[in-house]
Parts: C-alpha cells; sequence; structure tokens
C-alpha cells in the first residue's frame, strides 16, 4: 500500500530525471510560475480517496470508510464503495477514448460523403481490411461507398443495444468463447458505459465482484470497440504509420522560429495543422514578422499522432505541458481534449503564449476558442497558424530553450512490424514467436502511460524499460510512456547498447530498435491486434492469457489508463500499474482484481509502487508462462557471439530508483 509517509519520503526525491524539466523548473521558481510539480508538493492528496474509500455517490454522503468493517449511510460496505470507485473510473476513462473514436468516425463518414475539404482516404489497404472485419463488400466499389459503410458500421458499434462488438471476432477464438461464458462480451460501447454508471448508483450493484466483472466489460468495449476503432479509421483517413526518425524533447523549440505546440488527443485538426504550418503564405507571412520559418511540435498523444505519420517533433510527454510555455518561447499551443491542464492558462498569461480551445467540448476560461469547422478543417488551422505567427513578435526577450533532445524511431503500426519482420510478401509475425520459442527473446511487454508528478517524471518508465530489454524483453511502447523513454534514446537502434543478447540479436537482424513506439493511448489497441495475431501464428499457446507477456503503467495518473488496464486483464493479460493503489483500501477487491480476475479471465490488475519489484514480477510473470507453455529454457547469454562483450552498465537515468 502506497500511504502517506512514504509519499512524504518520495517528496525529496527529485521531481524529474529530465535535465529540460529541471532547467524549466529552475525558471519556473524564479520567475514565480506554478507548475504541476509544485503543486502536487502544496497539495497533499486526501488520504481516504487516495485508498478508493471514499464514497460521494450520493448526498447522504460522503462517507469515508475509514475502518475495516465500517459501512456508509446507506450501508455500503468498504469494498462495495471502493469497488464502484473504480468501475466508474473504467466507464470514464472508456468514454473518453470511445468519444474520441467517435469522432474519428463521424469524420470518416463526412469525408465518404465528400462533405470535408482537405480531408481523403489515404490508406485503400486498410480500409479494406477493415471492411474485411466489418463483412462489407468492397469488390467493384468506389472507395468512398466503402467507407461509408465502414463509418455507419463504426456508428452502429456505439449505439447497439444487442449483439457484440464487431471487433471482439479479432481475438482469438478462445478469448471470445471465454468473453460469452462470462457475460463480459460488450454489446455496444456507449451501452457498456452507461450501464457501469447506472449500476454504480447508489442502491443498484451491491457486490463487489458483480460490479468489478461489469468493469471488465466496458473496458472491453473501449480496447476491442472505440479504442480500436479510433485507430483503424485515423489510419485510413491519415495513413498507417511506417517507421520513421524524429527528435524530441524541449531543444526542438526553436529560438528563431514561430514555435506552434499542438497538444491534446485528437489527430483531426492537428492533421491540418501540419499542412498549415507549411503553407507557403503563412511561412511568408512568418518571414515578414522577424522569423525564420514555422515550427510545429506536440505534447502528449496529439504529439503522437502526427509523430508517427509525419515526424513532427514531440516537445515532451504530459508533464512538459506547462514546461513548454515556460520556456518563453511557444507563440500558441493549441488544444483538444484530453489530460490538458486547466493551468495553462495561468502559464500562458505569464509568457505571451497564446492558448487556442478548439474542441466545443473544452471550453477554457482566458484560452481563445477557435472551434474546428469539420467540413473546412484547413480554414481554421490556418487561422490558429495565423495567430501564431502574429503572436511571434510579441515574445519578450530570446526565452531559454534547455538544449536537450534526442534521437527516436516512431511508427510502429502492427502492419509494419508485420512487415519489417517477413518482408513486404509475406507479412508475419512467425519470427518473432520463434524467438520467443526458441528462447532468443524472454517475452515481451507492453510499458505504457502517463506521468505523474507524484513520482520522479520518467525513472520508473526508463528503469523498467531498461531492465526489461537487458532481460531479453521485447518492449512496445504507447502514449507519453513512449515519450518518457524516447527522451533518453531507448527508442533509438543505439539503445541495443542497453539490450541482452538475444532481443540485439533480433533487432540488429530485423532492423528495428529494443523499444517500439506503437502510437498514441488509443493504439494501445495495436497491441491487443498483435498480440492476437501472435496466437494465431502459432507455437504460443492458443489464447492470449497463455502468452508471456505483461502491461505496464509505471507513472499512471489517468482514468483512461485503468480503461486500459482492465482491457488488458480482460483479454488475459498481467497489469501491473505503478505509483499507488487507488484500491488499497479493500483487501477483498485487491484479491477479485488478483486471483479473482486470474482464475476468471487468466489476466489480473495490481498496483506496486516500488519499480524494482515491478520489473521482477513482471520478468517472473513471463518465465512461468514460458514455462507453461513448455518452452526451451531461457539462458541469459545463450545467443551472444563469439568476442562480443555487452556492457550493462546503465547511465544514470537508466538506474534503480533504490539507488
Ligand atoms: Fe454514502 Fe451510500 Fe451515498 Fe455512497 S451511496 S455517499 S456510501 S450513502
Ligand atoms: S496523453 S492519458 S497523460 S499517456 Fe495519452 Fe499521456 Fe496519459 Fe494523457
Amino acid at each position: 500500500m502506497f500511504v502517506a509517509e512514504e509519499r512524504e519520503k518520495k517528496e525529496k526525491a527529485p521531481k524529474s530525471i529530465d535535465p529540460a524539466a529541471v532547467e524549466m523548473l529552475s525558471k519556473a521558481e524564479k520567475e514565480g510560475v506554478s507548475t504541476a510539480f509544485a503543486r502536487a508538493d502544496e497539495m497533499k492528496p486526501c488520504p481516504i480517496g487516495l485508498t478508493g474509500a471514499c464514497c460521494k455517490n450520493c448526498f447522504m454522503g460522503p462517507c469515508r470508510l475509514v475502518k475495516e468493517g465500517s459501512r456508509g449511510i446507506c450501508g455500503a460496505t468498504l469494498e462495495t464503495i471502493v469497488a464502484r470507485n473504480l468501475t466508474r473510473a473504467v466507464a470514464s476513462g472508456s468514454a473518453a477514448h470511445s468519444d474520441h473514436g467517435r469522432d474519428v468516425a463521424l469524420m470518416l463518414k463526412a469525408v465518404a460523403q465528400g462533405e470535408v475539404e482537405g480531408f481523403e482516404i489515404k490508406d485503400e489497404e486498410k480500409l479494406h481490411s477493415v471492411a474485411g472485419y466489418m463483412e462489407i463488400e468492397v469488390d467493384g466499389r468506389s472507395k468512398e461507398e466503402i467507407a461509408l459503410d465502414v463509418a455507419n458500421k463504426a456508428l452502429e458499434n456505439f449505439g447497439q443495444q444487442t449483439g457484440e462488438l464487431t471487433y471482439l471476432s479479432r481475438a482469438p477464438q478462445k478469448r471470445q468463447e471465454l468473453w460469452r461464458k462470462l457475460d463480459i462480451a460488450p454489446r455496444g460501447i456507449d451501452r457498456e458505459i452507461v450501464e457501469a454508471l447506472h449500476r454504480t448508483n447508489m442502491g443498484v450493484d451491491q457486490e463487489a465482484d458483480h460490479i468489478l466483472t461489469d468493469a471488465l466489460k466496458t473496458s472491453l468495449g473501449d480496447g476491442w470497440g472505440g479504442s480500436m476503432l479510433a485507430t483503424d479509421l485515423q489510419d485510413i483517413l491519415f495513413g498507417t504509420p511506417k517507421a520513421l526518425r524524429g527528435q524530441v524533447n524541449l531543444g526542438v523549440l526553436k529560438e528563431d522560429q514561430v514555435n506552434v505546440v499542438v497538444h491534446g488527443h485528437e489527430p483531426l485538426l492537428s492533421e491540418m495543422i501540419v499542412a498549415a504550418s507549411q503553407d507557403p503564405e503563412l511561412i511568408k507571412e512568418a518571414k515578414a514578422k522577424g522569423a525564420k520559418g514555422i515550427n510545429l511540435v506536440g505534447i502528449c498523444c496529439t504529439s503522437n499522432e502526427i509523430l508517427m505519420r509525419h515526424g513532427i517533433p514531440p516537445a515532451g510527454n504530459f508533464l512538459h505541458q506547462e514546461l513548454a510555455i515556460i520556456t518563453g518561447v511557444v507563440d500558441a499551443m493549441v488544444v483538444d481534449v484530453q489530460c490538458v491542464f486547466q493551468a495553462l492558462a495561468d502559464a500562458a498569461k505569464s509568457y505571451h503564449t497564446k492558448l487556442v480551445t478548439t474542441s466545443p467540448k473544452a471550453a477554457i476560461p482566458e484560452a481563445t476558442y477557435i472551434p474546428l469547422d469539420h467540413k473546412k478543417p484547413l480554414v481554421t488551422a490556418k487561422k490558429i497558424i495565423k495567430e501564431a505567427v502574429d503572436n511571434y513578435p510579441n515574445r519578450q526577450g530570446k526565452g531559454t530553450i534547455p538544449k536537450v533532445q534526442s534521437d527516436l524511431v516512431a511508427g510502429f503500426s502492427h502492419e509494419y512490424i508485420k512487415y519489417m519482420l517477413g518482408g513486404q510478401f509475406r507479412a508475419t509475425f512467425r519470427p518473432l514467436n520463434d524467438a520467443i520459442i526458441e528462447g532468443r527473446l524472454l517475452g515481451a511487454a507492453g510499458v505504457v502511460g502517463c506521468n505523474n508528478p507524484r513520482v520522479t517524471q520518467d525513472q520508473a518508465h526508463n528503469y523498467i524499460v531498461s531492465q526489461l530489454i537487458k532481460n531479453d524483453v521485447l518492449v512496445v511502447q504507447t502514449g507519453c510512456g513512449a515519450i518518457a523513454n524516447a527522451k533518453y534514446g531507448l527508442l533509438t537502434p543505439e539503445a541495443l547498447a542497453y539490450a541482452g543478447p538475444g532481443l540485439t540479436e533480433i533487432c540488429e537482424a530485423v532492423g528495428i530498435p529494443p523499444v517500439l513506439h506503437l502510437g498514441s493511448c488509443v493504439d494501445n489497441s495495436r497491441i491487443l491486434t498483435i498480440l492476437s495475431e501472435v496466437v494465431e501464428e502459432g507455437g504460443l499457446g492458443s489464447d492470449l492469457s497463455d502468452l508471456p507477456a505483461v502491461g505496464i503503467a509505471p507513472e499512471w495518473m489517468s482514468e483512461k489508463a485503468l480503461a486500459i488496464g482492465c482491457y488488458f486483464a480482460s483479454s488475459g493479460a498481467y497489469v501491473i500499474f505503478g505509483v499507488g493503489s487507488p484500491i488499497s483500501a479493500s483487501k477483498k477487491v485487491e484479491e477479485i482484481l488478483g486471483k479473482g480476475w486470474e482464475e476468471k479471465t487468466g489476466g489480473k490488475l495490481e498496483f506496486e509502487p516500488d519499480p524494482v519489484k515491478i520489473v521482477e514480477k513482471a520478468l517472473d510473470h513471463i518465465k512461468k508462462k514460458r514455462e507453461a507453455l513448455g518452452l526451451s529454457e531461457y539462458k541469459p547469454g545463450k545467443y551472444a557471439r563469439v568476442g562480443t562483450t555487452r556492457s550493462f552498465g546503465e547511465p544514470a537515468h537508466l538506474r534503480s530508483p533504490h539507488v
């Protein structure tokens, strides 16, 4: 349990291992600008809410159950309250991803009907494969006709009341049958979210296990529904990512250019902002104002979306949103939805930055509202870039850009990984399966999720990932976790210097880094697809729960992360969350998410604040799964080439947080 005293100790730990963040935090302190790091120091977490023991689901409360055996005014038990709180968070996280997916489906429909200027169907091959999953006829039909049917089918998945989500059929047969047996196959994405909120209302579902089973069902509607649709339909509209090189961290900002930062989640507008930032007329205007050009960069998952498809550099992950403004050189920060601090408006006021909010869902006091025109997104994007250009002369001085940036390789869609492994004409995961079967690779891990100012920024991400690759575990990443590791060079082939010999051999042969960037938070669905196809490929069991693989969210903070953790557990994966536990008030709930879910789904969800223990648990689990599959014993170093000596002396940022 991550208790308050432990947190006290943590406050003495550095706020970040990132030198760019450290530099900007000291600038912020000197200039009297507040940051999430400082506010986390000042604002102690509520010790009751922290553990999941506070219920405010009705106005007879809030009820704070501080003692084992105590009850709320309505008689709700501690385990009921903890289970309800977690399930509500999962429903909310699922809603966020799924609403994102819905907006992409609506955009695809409008594009298919010829209503949107500037967007087109970019990836016809992907359109055909998605049409295949949806049993939509493609022969002799135009891409617009197919896309319209695909969009309508996707929208049906949100609103349908009975039956099953279309994409459940992409999971291994055994998994689908298990979901049906457990009655957790989602009927409709929206329906499951609404039902979870209903069931957790005052006086409805009163049995912790039953409530939490609903969390499994609701989250499946996110992973195999809203998120998977978002990923697929974005690929159709904007192109399926392919590996590309890029740069990351605050050093990507430019002193002599108009700097525009896009932040949030949905790529609908940012795709057009990429185009607008390259518009010759706007560049001319920027030059007329004294700038050398227009420099577009990103934060959070919008950043991941345009990095994966265009190589636009991320200026940082979640906790960099204020720090980017504090450099003093950001002429506009453009936000849409999710993970956007309300404090950005205050930071922007302290400098000259223009904060632009673009979603009708997200009003931000003191920000300029420029709504995305869904029919003419390029017009909106140009208007926004013009605001940034016009704001350039208002910069006070040169600002301070930390000279910190790293190379990265991103763009690993599941299609691209298959192509890398098997070549264009026989794209396959076979070499990956064989490498695991033969013991060159120990297994695989998805290390994903946010930053959280309650722990040292990026430390757990980097420690855990470096330990995994050292032990020949192939790592895939999404979201801010990918950026956390990219900042220290772990997403480049050069990071093989820290990888075990088996992983090195595979990565060198295929030409990939040991840590693969798969995209944004909704792209966790790409991991589900990869795992399913690896099972189909054969030799590693017959269900997702047989795979020697784990999921880890070392520095999570968002309800969306909880939804992701739950849909991986429902899909049979062992999932470990760092930072602390929102269920620690109830041993019973811990048992349900652990032993209980493992018996049901083969997956489980655990909260473990210590990154060193996370690595131990992850490796143990992978080894147990290997054993159960009867795979050859993994012997580290077995495949090291003669004459190769590999030093595992880690640089400071990869060291154990215990040192
Ligand atoms: Fe208290 Fe029950 Fe109301 Fe929750 S639902 S606030 S436990 S009375
Ligand atoms: S943006 S949800 S901080 S990963 Fe996807 Fe990053 Fe977490 Fe937001």
